[in-house]
């Protein structure tokens, strides 16, 4: 089953083309890592985004430079959507001294405060109450910026999104959700982890809610768009649901001997890339122009990764630095 393409309107174009772009970005990035991993290039575990392309596509359309984010174990679409750079994103995921985090944190660590990106994250939920501080000093600094959070359908069963959503609702912050519901957490359904739906969640705390297709870029951009805008009118939080099917593994790997022929079909719902070039081709845009998009992005994505095999390992001398802050007593000022 593959889903309808919807016609987009010509002005659409050149949005939805800059969306396809960040999407092959992102597709193509993870590709190459799924094939790294195979070959023993990345330390760790890697958990990939393949087929969830369209949301971090899309909510990164609808930010600005102010905006902070915080993510998940599965996290690389939307630190590249936000604009890291290739080099020190493959550096760091893949061990190497120049690494975005002097390859000290790898794939589940991917952080770059230059650009908002406070950190992916591997426990489960703990991105949003880091996101939650991050907007409430927005407030309290008096800045236009909000902080958004991305966070799977596992999380919606985590008491500490529960408690977020309190406490973004009581304190009007200026917090983004962005729940990436794409069926499964770990080995398991959603249906067995969460006994309400998240709309209900959000209601309980007067928060607005919003269901998309996350399988289509301009669904995505648009209501990510619209959220913000309403964060910045009003200053409370928003909640985006966005539905999309989980094409890999939980991580890189994973036999998956849990999910049905039919689960595992990459395009029960309609693969985003797929979709967002059949609307581009069906609104005029020459296949030349996208083959053309998809060959300058595997070429970028081919030179970082040859820097980063050219990169040195991180020293152990450092491995301690930045763990501790320092502290800043009476006594010390
Ligand atoms: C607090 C916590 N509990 C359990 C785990 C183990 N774990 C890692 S990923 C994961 C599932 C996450 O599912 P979801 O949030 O839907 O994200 P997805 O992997 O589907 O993107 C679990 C249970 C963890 N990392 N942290
Ligand atoms: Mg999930």
């Amino acid at each position: 089953m593959s889903a309808p393409i919807a016609p987009i309107a010509p002005a659409e174009r050149d949005r939805l083309l800059a969306l396809y772009r960040t999407m092959l970005l992102v597709r193509h990035a993870e590709t190459a890592l799924a094939r790294l991993f195979a070959d023993g290039e990345v330390p760790g575990f890697i958990h990939l985004s393949i087929g969830q392309e369209a949301i971090a596509a899309g909510v990164a359309s609808a930010l600005g430079p102010a905006d902070t984010l915080a993510t998940t174990h599965r996290g690389h679409g939307h630190v590249l959507a936000r604009g890291l750079a290739l080099a020190p994103f493959f550096k760091e995921v893949m061990g190497r001294a120049g690494g975005i985090c002097g390859g000290r944190g790898g794939s589940m660590h991917v952080a770059d405060t230059s650009l908002g990106i406070l950190g992916a994250n591997g426990i489960v939920g703990a991105g949003i109450p880091i996101a939650l501080g991050s907007a409430m000093a927005q407030s309290v600094l008096g800045t236009d910026g909000l902080a958004v959070v991305f966070f799977g359908d596992g999380a919606m069963a985590e008491g500490v999104l529960h408690e977020t959503l309190n406490m973004a609702a009581l304190w009007k912050s200026p917090l983004l959700l962005v729940c990436e519901n794409n069926g499964w957490s770990e080995f398991s359904p959603t249906a067995r982890q969460f006994a309400a739906r998240l709309e209900g969640l959000a209601a309980a705390f007067g928060i607005a809610h919003e269901r998309v297709d996350g399988n289509d870029a301009l669904e995505v951009a648009d209501a990510a768009a619209r959220a913000v805008a309403a964060i910045r009118g009003d200053g409370g939080p928003r909640v985006l649901e966005c539905m999309t099917h989980r094409v890999r593994g939980h991580f890189e790997g994973d036999p998956q001997k849990y999910r049905s022929a039919d689960e595992l079909d990459p395009g029960a719902k309609g693969d985003p890339l797929d979709r967002a070039r059949a609307a581009l081709a069906a609104a005029g845009m020459p296949p030349t122009t996208l083959d053309a998009a998809a060959q300058a992005v595997a070429a970028q994505i081919e030179a970082a990764i040859a820097a980063a095999r050219a990169d040195a390992a991180p020293a152990w001398e450092p491995a301690l630095a930045d763990v501790y802050a320092a502290v800043h007593t009476a006594e010390a000022r």
